[in-house]
């Protein structure tokens, strides 16, 4: 099995903290791919994820698997412990809730916010959109509002244990530097989580 990935990125980091958290990431052949370089733009890359996007994942009889989630579901199936996305039928809605929650209200609009406002993103966000970047900017900064309340009285994001959803929350709020946005800074629920997860040292 072979994994793209771009250390610092956060969809890539997804995957590679979850296998780090099944203590698997050694398990694989992996490979770097440098987004800024462009490098998932080339033929070659295109053919392993014809989205040019990273993370990518080529299993051993040749089947390429893209999306960071479906690539973390695959995993989970072959590497079974420790589970990370649920072990019974209210477990799996629970985490699997937490987790859609915060990449499409939380990861994606603060991405959307970044890819239009950042100086450095104007070569793959074209064109960028100040009125986008507004709007993503708005919506992440309420969902972090609003993971910041559930914290008040829960321990772990999602089925009141470590799961999927912790480790996306994690890789979006490293993510938000970028912008020197520092949600775990400003809520203070969400930095106490923050700094429970960081000793867990599945982000290496
Ligand atoms: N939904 C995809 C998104 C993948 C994605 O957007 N990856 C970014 C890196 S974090 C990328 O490849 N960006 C390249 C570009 O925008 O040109 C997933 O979850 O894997």
């Amino acid at each position: 099995m072979k994994l793209y990935h771009t250390p610092g990125a956060p969809n890539p980091d997804r995957v590679t903290f979850f296998l780090r958290a099944k203590g698997k990431l050694d398990a694989l052949d992996l490979e770097e791919v440098s987004i800024m370089k462009q490098e998932h733009k080339t033929p070659q890359y295109r053919d392993v994820s014809p989205f040019a996007q990273v993370p990518a994942l080529v299993l051993d009889d040749g089947t390429k698997i893209t999306e960071s989630r479906a690539i973390c579901t695959y995993f989970e199936n072959v590497f079974p412990d420790p589970n990370l996305m649920g072990a019974d039928a209210k477990e799996k809605a629970l985490i699997e809730m937490w987790d859609r929650r915060v990449e499409m209200m939380f990861f994606i609009q603060f991405a959307t916010w970044f890819r239009n406002a950042h100086e450095m993103m104007a070569p793959l966000e074209v064109p960028q959109s100040a009125e986008a970047a507004a709007k993503g900017e708005k919506n992440a900064k309420k969902m972090a509002e609003r993971i910041n309340a559930h914290l008040a009285d829960h321990e772990f994001l999602a089925a009141d244990r470590f799961s999927i959803a912790d480790i996306t929350l994690f890789i979006t709020c490293g993510f938000c530097r970028v912008m020197k946005w520092a949600p775990t800074k400003e809520h203070e629920h969400l930095g106490r989580w923050f700094e429970a997860m960081k000793a867990r040292g599945f982000a290496g």
